[in-house]
């Protein structure tokens, strides 16, 4: 039997704990949020961290450059909150600065999901890209951790909101958050323009768990008004890790252009998101169906499509890549494989047959088109964009059987 999760979870349930206690917000689990305690030594002038002086610290946050050279500032006249924000000045006009700052956050639960917000503002950055990690640890051992999530860099002239949604592992008891930019400066002429980041009211706080065991697993026909049960983890997803992009907080999103049931599914436009859903635990014994619409691609194209992931980051996958323009791609943990399977514009059924101790085989249209012994389990589901300039896409149908 299968049952459906459109029981509205992530987006009624965070609703839902807000109305009820309306007073109370969930906890800020990061330290010094806002850059209030920045010491002295930071203010004015702050300290210029390059060859030879690689780290600087302020309460509950540690950092320092890999690339370039970067001055670090409490900016206490530019700031969206309180007396003081975090400033770096990108220095080096021939490379690709890079700064970042860490701080531990304990505390924190298994299979839970949280949101990563904070206010940022740019100024004459060339080619800014900022992005998140987090890394999930039990006492001193590293356990897990997301992969690099891109924050979408501001485009007015003043501080604007930006979020990434994080999902932690099955074990972890504290994890380390990362904020990453990376930029150099914007020359005009023989003019170098003053290029400066500045990032203030961090937040970390808790969503709610993923999803409680509640009979079998997933009908989703994507026909509600809100992509509910579904979390936007990465904006700016990649399969390959060299592979950097911008990402796009409207996709994926629900769409009634393209239906394979009802009126609506899931659209991709061509730009980075992925959405997943999550679970409370591996799944195996079960077939995975989905199904899949593309309108035609550009030789940009690289990948999209629907992917099982394992706790172990282990992933499976189906959808395109620009390895063929003609035909759909299987992605194994070996890498890209194409299939024999022509794309057409119309819905096309992907599935996944996974086996406790055996592996995953994967089919299009019923047609075998690869299978991997390396994961035969699954944690979470990703829709999304793994590609900058990518094709539009549709998804519906969703589902997750278990096997007799
Ligand atoms: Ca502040
Ligand atoms: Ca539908």
């Amino acid at each position: 039997m299968v049952v459906s999760f459109k029981s509205a979870f992530v987006i009624c349930a965070y609703v839902g704990a807000s109305a009820a206690q309306a007073q109370e917000p969930p906890p800020n689990l990061l330290p010094n949020p806002g850059f209030e305690e920045t010491p002295d030594a930071l203010l004015g002038e702050g300290r210029t961290i390059g060859e030879g002086k690689d780290t600087f610290s302020c309460p509950g946050w540690w950092g320092g450059r890999s690339k370039g050279t970067v001055r670090v500032s409490g900016d206490t006249r530019d700031k969206a909150g309180g007396k003081t924000s975090l400033r770096f000045d990108f220095l080096d006009p021939d490379t690709d600065n890079e700064v970042f700052v860490q701080g531990r956050v304990h505390g924190v639960k298994p299979r839970t999901i949280y949101r990563l917000g904070g206010k940022f503002k740019v100024l004459n950055v060339n080619w800014v890209f900022s992005f998140s990690h987090t890394y999930e640890y039990v006492g001193d051992e590293r356990v897990g951790g997301t992969g690099r999530r891109t924050i979408n860099y501001p485009t007015s002239s003043g501080f604007e909101d930006r979020e990434v949604w994080i999902i932690t592992g099955p074990k972890v008891s504290w994890i380390e958050v990362r904020i990453q930019w990376r930029g150099r400066p914007t020359i005009e002429g023989i003019v170098r323009q003053p290029s400066i980041v500045w990032m203030d009211d961090l937040v970390l706080e808790e969503i709610g768990p993923v999803f409680p065991p509640e009979g079998d697993y997933l009908a989703e026909d994507f026909e509600g008004k809100e992509l509910d049960g579904w979390v936007l983890t990465e904006i700016g997803a990649h399969w390959e890790p060299t592979d950097p992009g911008y990402g796009d907080a409207r996709s994926p999103q629900i769409s009634d252009e393209q239906a394979h049931s009802g009126k609506q599914s899931l659209k991709m436009v061509p730009t980075w998101g992925v959405v997943t859903r999550p679970f409370d635990r591996e799944v195996s014994n079960c077939i995975v169906t989905g199904w899949f619409y593309e309108v035609p691609s550009t030789p940009n194209d690289k990948c999209r499509g629907i992917v099982l992931l394992a706790d172990d980051g282990k992933r499976v996958g189906l959808g395109t890549h620009r390895e063929s323009l003609s035909n759909y791609i299987c992605y194994l943990d070996t890498g890209v494989k194409v299939t024999d399977v022509p794309k057409s514009q119309a819905w096309h059924e992907f599935k996944f047959d996974v086996t406790e101790g055996e592996g995953v085989v994967c089919f299009i249209d019923g047609v075998e088109v690869g299978r991997t012994d390396k994961i035969d389990r699954f944690s979470s589901v990703q829709i999304g964009e793994h590609a900058w300039r990518g094709s539009t896409a549709f998804v519906d149908d969703l589902s997750i059987v278990m096997k007799p």
